[in-house]
């Protein structure tokens, strides 16, 4: 162990530590009682602080930061208060199993007064509303234990099962007393699952030689332990279709022609008799359906780091506790020993014919809409931005959107080098910020933040950020002015709306999204026709990667409602204040 020896407050402490293990930035929202770390933060050379205007945000940009190659990131926010707005963003940094660590300060309200301002009830302890949403949290009181817990707190979040760490230190330790204590110098170690056995491997090539119609089940431990390209040529050797689950677009690249999309709307037509699933972390919906696309194999393994890779799997013929690259690593040794890729020819043109139907249809569906004035259309946009960022050698997308139909990309023979990369869960809030984190892990590649309407309306203050820290990124807005996928499933519930076509509390009209980046420093321009597209995309990508600024488009797309829908009258108070009898 290489220690250096430290006296200094522990604000000082616990940054002389952060940069010593190698973090780069600390994703914030300032408050008060946290003024001398603040102040040992700004002095730093090595590290720098991030500043959002909201938890939420904070939360987004270092789960943005952690999911370009699960590098942690590091995030402060105030009190139990700071703590509590955070958690509706950290639900996706949970559900995507993201390397964050995030630390507040308490005060304690268990000697003296139970009630301190912005603390949580001494009901609880400091770090338990954060429970449901970390893999592990824990209380610091000894300054000089610091660099230990912080060191702690670095390694279990990026050792597998990667996940999420709440620090919580008490408040006592915001002060100037001088402590003397050892920073850790030793970086922080890159701990990996281990290598599989033998003749497990070999029972996996066996079933893939003997399976008719074998299906390559992908998910995030793939891309967390850097597989992407060994599962590729994988799927490629064997000629497999693949499968993914919801957002997970990259550890086979979506656009790659053996790439099948989701596993819930592909299985029926695939009917796998065997599934080989690495690195996923399978979910559902709570119903009896979740395991459904399982039904007609007869083989299925499981491939992965933990448990968490096998535990949601029904019926396992095999499962390998291991890292998800030396297994693929090792497979690939062995089946490149044992077969060439003639062998699997065949199969390889059944894979390839059945990923471009099912590519095909989604491209139909995408495209059947009928062009309007004054309107782009989704596939429209999503072509042009793909083709502009493939042309400058590709970059990376983050998206929180369901407009653009960006499954129906792709299918040629090279599936270019754009990287999509989905917020990591449902909790609507998360692009505008993770767009920035992306680009801080990632400073030397165009990035792309494809973020709905109703998405940046949660987190527009995020924008901020951008002109503040001075982040290029390119900011695209798909505005169909509602929420639409919420409006599809309205629609689908076959109620009233649907017979009436009159849609309420979807449709989000009036919101100038130019207007409001340009509130808060961000250059941004309205793209209405169709014409108009391509310049847009090389006008704003000349300004992010030319000028090195943020820039913004809000294109307007067709009314996100169902077919023949439009605006209900919502409530208005001013037409209730016009009839007095109205109200009371
Ligand atoms: C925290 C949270 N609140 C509400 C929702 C429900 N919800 C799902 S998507 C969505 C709106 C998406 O709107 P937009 O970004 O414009 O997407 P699109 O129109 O492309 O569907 C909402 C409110 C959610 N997922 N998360
Ligand atoms: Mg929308």
């Amino acid at each position: 162990m290489h220690m250096r020896s430290i006296t200094a407050n522990p604000s000082r402490i616990m940054v002389e530590q952060l940069a010593a293990s190698g973090v780069k930035y600390v994703f914030n929202n300032s408050g008060s009682r946290e003024a001398h770390f603040f102040d040992a933060l700004h002095v730093h050379p090595d590290i720098h602080g991030i500043l959002s205007l909201h938890e939420g945000s904070v939360t987004s940009m270092a789960g943005g930061y952690a999911q370009v190659e699960c590098a942690p990131a590091v995030m402060v926010v105030h009190l139990g208060a700071g703590l509590a707005q955070c958690l509706g963003q950290f639900i996706n940094v949970w559900t995507g199993s993201l390397p964050v660590v995030v630390i507040t300060f308490a005060g304690d309200t268990g000697s003296y007064v139970d009630k301190i301002g912005l603390d949580l009830s001494h009901n609880v302890g400091p770090a338990a509303i954060s429970a449901p949403f970390v893999k592990a949290n824990w209380t610091v009181i000894e300054p000089e234990g610091l660099p230990h817990a912080i060191y702690r707190a670095l390694l279990v979040a990026k050792t597998p099962p990667v996940g999420p760490v709440h620090l919580a230190v008490y408040d006592r330790l915001l002060g100037t007393q001088q402590v003397t204590t050892q920073i850790i110098e030793d970086p922080i170690p890159n701990l990996r699952a281990g290598y599989p056995a033998d003749n497990d491997l070999e029972a996996v090539v066996r079933i893939l030689h003997d399976a008719r119609r074998p299906v390559l089940y992908v998910g995030d431990g793939v891309w967390k332990s850097g597989a992407e390209a060994q599962v590729t040529a994988f799927a490629e050797h064997f000629g497999l279709p693949v499968v993914c689950w919801w957002g997970e677009m990259r550890s086979v690249p979506m656009k790659h022609r053996l790439h099948c999309d989701r596993i819930e709307q592909a299985a029926s037509t695939l009917n796998p008799d065997a599934i080989i699933c690495i690195g996923v972390r399978h979910g559902g919906r709570g119903q009896p359906q979740d395991f459904s696309m399982f039904s007609s194999a007869q083989q299925i393994v499981a491939i992965g780091s933990d448990v968490g890779n096998l535990k949601n799997l029904p019926g396992l013929t095999a499962a390998i506790l291991a890292d998800e690259r030396r297994t693929m690593e090792r497979l690939e040794a062995l089946a490149l020993s044992q077969s060439s890729p003639k062998t699997f020819a065949e199969r390889r043109s059944w894979a390839l014919k059945q990923a471009s139907t099912l590519r095909s249809q989604r491209k139909q569906v995408a495209q059947s809409i009928a062009p309007q004035t004054g309107r782009v259309r989704p596939w429209v946009l999503a072509e042009a931005l793909d083709t502009a960022l493939e042309r400058i050698d590709g970059g990376l997308f983050m998206v929180e959107q369901f407009a653009l139909p960006l499954d129906a990309l792709g299918g040629a023979d090279n599936p270019g080098k754009n990287v999509y990369i989905r917020a990591a869960g449902g909790s609507e809030g998360y692009g505008v910020g993770a767009t920035l984190g992306v680009k801080l892990a990632a400073p030397s590649r165009p990035v792309v933040g494809l973020v709905g309407d109703g998405s940046l309306f949660y987190a527009d203050s995020g924008l901020w950020s951008a002109v503040h820290h001075s982040i290029p990124v390119l900011y695209v807005i798909p505005n169909n002015q509602a929420y639409g996928i919420v409006a599809t499933s309205f629609g689908r519930a076959n109620g009233l709306m649907k017979q009436t076509g009159e849609y309420a509390g979807v449709v989000l009209d009036r919101i100038d999204p130019v207007k409001l980046a340009e509130g808060f420093g961000v250059e941004a321009l309205h793209v209405q026709e169709e014409s108009q597209v391509e310049s847009a995309i090389a006008r704003g990508l000349e300004i992010v990667e030319g000028e090195q600024r943020p820039f913004l488009l809000n294109v307007q797309l067709p009314l996100g409602l169902p077919e023949g829908g439009r605006a209900a009258k919502p409530f208005q108070l001013a037409d209730a204040l016009a009839k007095p009898a109205a109200v009371s």
